[in-house]
């Protein structure tokens, strides 16, 4: 990334410091000032956590945004109105680091976050509505979905307002062969007319931008992968029990092989697309990344047109607005509240977590007014799940503030009083009033998030 470009002095002293997350999973939110930046001791967790070109920078930062927090409400914020981005906190004050246009307001904190996400519109575009409810497998089948289950679901959720029905990973028979594995043995047309003959929208996961060393995609076209300076393929995860690489996505043929991709899941009758681990296309380490992804990404959207609704997952924030009608705003949510020994020995806030999900997402509400925002689903559930009622209340109570409502929970898990539950939560659409950083009034009823997120650690 380029050097300097914006400077921003700050004489007050500030008690935090905003954290902008790389992409969907970083941690986002209040630091208390003063504490040092951590990042996660596992390599491959690092480019969930965040920019890997930031890895050894020790400085506090964040992606295209950050702000300290003078007085009372009052704020300042530094953030970038292009694709391109990096605010880092040095003695004097903020640095912004890109080329910008830069923005830079001080005010009351509602006031300049809107502000500033209205200049992220007017310059990457905006995209904004609502999905209606989803009913997503990964939370309760995970890779077991299969095609029994999924029409098991279908039947199950029968009288359940359920708007979209989306299968996540664990259809594709490897990350880069993307065609139904023996567990839909009648292929993804199959699935998706089912759906949609129950007048559900049809929804699919894929990771585009991914490429497991052990597929043929791999075997057949190890040109089209992203590789280090040393000419070795980057792997970009390594949550399918080996090394997962990346496409090049600045590669002409890259971009009409996604093109390719998505008109062909389309074509079997998906209209809602989770787009996953999307990271993987801005992991080259010139300048240009952020905007190589953004094309790439458009080459996508392009090709499905504006009617197929795009979820973007695990993905860099800022260089998605304006071509995804949707992005998840935090990390995974899980059916456990915190995984301790990654969240405080790790240092990695990144992972699946219930507490850390509530709290990533909390910090990015400001972006709805450009792009849907998605907070991950809420449980139900009492089978296979440890979150106690008040900590499942949470999720609810989020998911009405952001108004994009998801759960995974199989039908057949639950009891009577859980499904009454679940259905009363697809129905209603409170209303919501925020009162301060964590304090909103649902329905008329008190909800405050300060103990969660103030308990986090930095
Ligand atoms: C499918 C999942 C779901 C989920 C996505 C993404 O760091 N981690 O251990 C880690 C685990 C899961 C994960 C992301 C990171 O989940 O967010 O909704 O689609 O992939 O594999």
């Amino acid at each position: 990334m380029s050097g300097v470009q914006a400077r921003l002095p700050i004489t007050e002293s500030f008690p935090s410091y905003y954290q902008h997350g790389w992409q969907s999973w970083s941690v986002t939110g209040w630091r208390p000032h003063g504490r040092p930046m951590r990042h996660p001791v596992v390599p491959a967790h690092a480019f969930q956590s965040t920019d890997p070109q930031r890895l050894s920078d020790t400085r506090v930062g964040g992606a295209s945004v950050g702000a300290v927090d003078v007085t009372g409400d009052t704020i300042t914020l530094l953030g970038s109105v292009g694709p391109d981005g990096w605010v880092a906190l040095e003695n004097e004050g903020m640095v912004g680091e890109g080329p910008g246009p830069w923005f830079e307001a001080t005010g009351a904190e509602q006031a300049v976050f809107a502000a500033y996400a209205e200049r992220l519109g007017e310059t990457l575009g905006r995209r904004t509505g609502t999905p209606g409810p989803i009913w997503c497998s990964w939370y309760g089948l995970g890779r077991d979905v299969d095609e029994p289950s999924m029409a098991r679901v279908l039947e199950g959720i029968d009288d359940l307002p359920f708007a979209i029905v989306q299968i996540d990973d664990g259809w594709q028979r490897s990350n880069g062969d993307w065609e139904a594995n023996e567990d839909f043995p009648n292929g993804m047309r199959a699935i998706a007319d089912l759906t949609a003959s129950t007048g559900r929208t049809p929804g699919l996961w894929l990771a585009p931008l991914l490429v497991d060393s052990w597929s043929d995609l791999a075997s057949r076209h190890p040109e089209m992968l992203l590789r280090d300076s040393l000419g070795a393929p980057i792997v970009a995860a390594a949550n399918w029990g080996g090394p997962t690489w990346a496409l090049d996505v600045r590669r002409a043929d890259v971009r009409d092989w996604l093109g390719e991709l998505v008109t062909r899941v389309v074509d079997w009758g998906f209209r809602y697309l989770k787009l996953d681990f999307l990271y993987a296309g801005a992991l080259m380490s010139d300048d240009g990344r952020e905007a190589s992804y953004r094309s790439a990404v458009q080459v996508i959207r392009d090709a499905v047109g504006d009617e197929v609704y795009l979820l973007a997952c695990g993905a860099p924030v800022v260089p998605s607005l304006g071509v995804f009608d949707a992005i998840r705003v935090g990390p995974d949510v899980a059916p456990y509240w915190d995984d301790v020994n990654r969240t405080r020995h790790l240092a990695d806030r990144a992972g699946p977590g219930t507490a850390d999900a509530i709290a990533t997402s909390l910090g990015r509400l400001w972006l709805r007014s450009v792009i849907d925002v998605d907070p991950d689903v809420a449980f139900f559930r009492s089978r296979y799940c440890l979150l106690t009622r008040p900590q499942k209340q949470l999720l609810v109570d989020l998911a009405h503030i952001c108004d994009f409502r998801a759960t995974s929970d199989p039908p057949w898990w639950l009891d009577r009083e859980e499904r009454d539950e679940m259905e009363r939560f697809l129905r209603s659409t409170p209303a919501i009033e925020r009162k301060e950083r964590f304090r909103f009034v649902i329905d008329g009823r008190d909800v405050d998030f300060g103990a969660v997120v103030e308990g986090r650690p930095w």
